[in-house]
């Protein structure tokens, strides 16, 4: 059976788990939700997902929200990207964590602020705030990937998917591939696996269809 993804291309938390039933070689759609016209604050859509946020994803009976959730469920569903052992499964979940409260939760915020919400209503205080926030949270990502391919183990785990959610997008948010060479290169390295698509190709919506 196919499962259905909620997604809209802005959003990297939908990315995550569009990248992970890809690269789990699930079967999955997307489904359009109108994120910049209010869909995801619809009665409708708090019907699928009480708390008003993509990405949802439903497969057959099961309907799971939450990136790291949906993530922690295609891994276990098809054993793969979960790492190899009880406590790389711990060190997984521990970058996922880390990512949902320091890095995406951040960096999605602060990328709305810069370039989805309008120009006379981006708050300069605000946006400084977070840009130093965030500069520790790819100073962290930086330093563990100087001595490592990959967050836990050896190989791709949900983990790298989960902490690369927003690095791609183009739109500006403060973030230089160049000024982190091993987050550089790790990037590079998860696009080289087979079936990876950057997020406007991955998911419906882009900003070039709004303007
Ligand atoms: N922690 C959540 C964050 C989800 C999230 O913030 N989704 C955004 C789109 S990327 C959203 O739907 N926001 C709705 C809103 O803030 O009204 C996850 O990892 O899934």
């Amino acid at each position: 059976m196919t499962a259905k993804l909620y997604c809209f291309g802005e959003s990297g938390n939908a990315y995550k788990a569009a990248l992970a039933l890809t690269l789990a070689d699930m079967e999955w759609a997307p489904v359009f939700v109108d994120f910049f016209n209010g869909e995801a604050r619809s009665p409708e859509f708090r019907a699928i997902n009480e708390m008003g946020e993509v990405p949802v994803l439903v497969d057959g009976e099961q309907t799971l929200t939450q990136s790291g959730v949906i993530l922690d469920y295609i891994s276990s569903k098809t054993g793969k990207l979960g790492g190899r052992s009880a406590a790389e499964r711990r060190e997984v979940l521990r970058w996922m964590f880390w990512d949902n409260h320091k890095l995406s939760g951040q960096v999605g915020t602060t990328r709305f602020l810069m370039n989805f919400l309008a120009p006379d209503k981006r708050p300069a205080e605000v946006i400084a705030f977070q840009q130093s926030r965030l500069k520790a949270a790819y100073k962290v990502l930086d330093a563990h990937l100087a001595k490592a391919d990959w967050l836990v183990g050896d190989q791709t785990t949900i983990a790298d998917l989960s902490c690369c959610g927003y690095l791609y997008y183009p739109e500006p948010f403060g973030f230089e591939r160049s000024d982190w060479p091993a987050i550089d290169r790790w990037l590079d390295r998860i696009a080289a696996l087979p079936g990876w698509q950057h997020p406007y190709d991955m998911m419906p919506g882009n900003p070039s269809e709004r303007s």
